[in-house]
């Protein structure tokens, strides 16, 4: 597979849609915008902050002063419940249906300054337990159809708040990625009798050359279609539908992973690495998915430093997206890299 040195497409199994690499391209210099580096020391507490336990939020509430977690509904959702939305009329070609849907955020630590790979293992499961109950919750709206958990981290993705939170939005329709997903998971399920992302798993654990890291139960690859230079792929090994779905084994192993990932990540070019990660589990509307795997998909911006980013434009805005450094190098200087975090191996 390292014999892909020059130009070549990849198909993504996931969304069927393709990538175009261009390996012979990775050592072009680079003149333009530098992205400014997020302060990296931060307090435990900032009064300034909306998501800090016992602060006002924008909308007016007070947060509690809580002591782990803390989940409410967002002041300013996306998304509107039952009864408050109006019927769309589509006209001849403008299409439109009306969505509703409810719209959470999660503290995942009272800390300001903290964020996934310093929290501990204890701490990592707290969390992978509230999405498990979440989803349930959520799923038990019977018009609830999806849930989508996501973090967006870091100012460059767009990140309004640097205290460590993620967000769930519950739809009553299942979104464009994950019904892209569904579908290509379905016919692939008709047509092989079997789940794609375990085959995809099985021959990805023998080559090797794409994985990151590895438990007992969750693989984090690089995916042969990865678009982003350091996307990554997270996949439960055992085939399950959800979170839920997971044994406290299990829920240890992701906490694990989650861990050992973001520390690589930050590690890689020794800043807080910008991202977003998010899972996609079974639809909540009632209907078998023996097809779907849980997974989770990891987006970061960066491209060869903390403050050089990928670009999407051009190209890849109007033909298809583009990427230099193979899956393989990209999982390759990933695999390479310490699992102790860089902060403390310099205060050691
Ligand atoms: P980010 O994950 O992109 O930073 O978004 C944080 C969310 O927090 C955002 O959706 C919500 C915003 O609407 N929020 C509140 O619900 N209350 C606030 O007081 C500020 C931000
Ligand atoms: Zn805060």
């Amino acid at each position: 597979m390292s014999s892909f040195k020059t130009p070549h497409r990849r198909y993504n199994l996931l969304t069927e849609e393709w990538v175009l690499v261009s390996p012979q391209r990775n050592l072009r210099p680079w003149q333009g915008q530098q992205e400014a580096i997020p302060p990296q020391v931060r307090s435990a507490y900032d009064p300034n902050c909306y998501l800090c336990p016992g602060n006002s939020r924008h909308g007016g509430l007070k947060n509690p002063n809580y002591e782990d977690l803390f989940i409410f509904d967002n002041d300013f959702p996306a998304l509107l419940g039952e009864n408050s939305v109006d019927d769309a009329h589509p006209q001849n070609l403008l299409i439109a249906e009306a969505e509703k849907g409810v719209c959470r955020v999660m503290c995942f630590s009272p800390r300001h300054d903290l964020s996934l790979p310093d929290l501990n293992r204890p701490t990592l499961r707290k969390i992978i337990d509230a999405w498990s109950v979440q989803y349930l919750q959520l799923a038990d709206i019977s018009w609830i159809n999806h849930v989508q958990i996501f973090e967006n981290k870091g100012a460059m993705m767009g990140c309004s708040n640097p205290h460590p939170h993620c967000q769930i939005w519950a739809t009553a329709s299942i979104p464009v990625e994950p019904f892209k997903e569904l579908g290509a998971c379905r016919r692939y399920f008709r047509d092989h009798k079997k789940c794609m992302l375990c085959d995809y798993l099985e021959q990805e654990l023998k080559q090797k050359e794409r994985v990151v890291e590895l438990n007992d139960s969750f693989a984090v690859v690089v995916p042969f279609w990865a678009v982003w230079p350091f996307e990554t792929l997270l996949v439960a090994r055992r085939h399950v539908a959800t979170i839920s779905d997971l044994s406290a084994t299990e829920k240890d192993g992701l906490a694990d992973i989650l861990k050992k990932l973001t520390i690589r990540y930050d590690n890689l070019f020794r800043t807080s690495f910008p991202y977003t990660m998010g899972f996609h589990q079974k639809p909540t509307n009632g209907q078998e998915y023996p097809e779907l795997h849980l997974h989770a998909h990891f987006y970061p911006p960066l491209l060869r430093s903390a403050t050089v980013k990928k670009f999407m434009v051009g190209f890849e805005m109007l033909g298809e997206p583009q990427r230099d450094i193979t899956a393989e190098d990209a999982a390759a200087r990933l695999r390479q890299l310490p699992t102790k975090y860089y902060r403390e191996a310099e205060s050691a």
